[in-house]
């Protein structure tokens, strides 16, 4: 018989969520996910007309390159986003239906510019930590468990050894009301405040925006690649430049519409 129970994180997954503001979810990509999810990147990044198929391209030099608005142009990422083991996993962080927010990936290398010895100087070479969201506006606790308005699943879809630009977080910083500026400058200080995701491709980092984040420079001669959903409550906006289509919207099953498109809007289902 088919197992139609709803995906949720184990205790452990969502102990370890709430402590530290993610949480690697191993091996949750066939490798044949991986590989045509790859491959649509991969034609993508190739691909010199991305304007007229609302993709936007970010280039930082040839080693570096963020594409954006990703759902319309292969259906292997349409997939990504609408992943049935992903969005319930979502939606029990942010507490209840989401929609679509933002659909990324980074195709990167390292900067053939980079002084080696330089990129060695730290145990840990974040380019430039962030959020999407803070804690005290972004979040709630209900029912004694930590839930973020905005949270992302990111797929890694090549392995990530240490020196090969695994995602660099600040631990716990997703549950502090400290300024930004003030944690990344302590966390630099002593590098042991600081947490490099390693993975194999397939895995996912499930995390809250709230948690500060970066890219990492790679050290390696590996190439990496990452797509990543971001989600959010239905009534909140998709991040600019991340509009789906109306047309393409009304090409899709009744069942993934609203996530795509965020219609469900203040009709919000909660989750708990
Ligand atoms: O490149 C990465 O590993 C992190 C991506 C990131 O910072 C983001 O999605 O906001």
């Amino acid at each position: 018989m088919e197992n139609t129970k709803t995906p949720s994180l184990t205790p452990a997954q969502r102990l370890h969520f709430d402590i530290y503001g993610f949480v690697l979810l191993e091996n949750v990509l066939t490798p044949d996910e991986v590989s045509r999810m790859k491959d649509a990147l991969h034609h993508m990044k190739a691909d010199p007309d991305l304007k007229s198929k609302r993709v936007y391209a970010h280039k930082r030099g040839d080693h570096h390159v963020l594409l954006g608005n990703l759902v319309e142009y292969d259906s292997a990422l349409l997939e990504y986003a609408a992943h049935p083991k992903l969005v319930p996993l979502v939606e029990e962080i942010v507490g209840g239906k989401v929609r679509l927010e933002e659909s990324e990936a980074i195709i990167n290398r390292r900067d053939p510019e980079a002084d080696i010895e330089e990129l060695y100087s730290r145990r840990y070479k974040p380019t430039g930590f962030h959020r999407g969201t803070q804690h005290g506006w972004g979040t709630y606790i209900e029912q004694d468990k930590f839930h973020c308005v905005f949270v992302k699943t990111l797929a890694y879809l090549t392995d990530v050894g240490p020196d090969d630009g695994g995602t660099c977080v600040i631990p716990g910083s997703h549950r502090l009301t400290w300024p930004a500026k003030e944690m990344i400058e302590a966390a630099l200080s002593d590098d042991k405040l600081i947490y490099q995701v390693e993975a194999t491709a397939g895995s996912v980092l499930l995390f809250a925006e709230s948690l500060i984040h970066s890219t990492t420079a790679i050290r390696s001669d590996k190439e990496r690649t990452i797509l990543i959903s971001g989600y959010t409550p239905p009534m909140l906006r998709e991040w600019p430049g991340n509009e789906v289509s109306p047309e393409f919207i009304e090409t899709l099953p009744d069942e993934i519409k609203p996530l795509i498109s965020g219609s469900d809007s203040w009709r919000w289902q909660r989750r708990y």
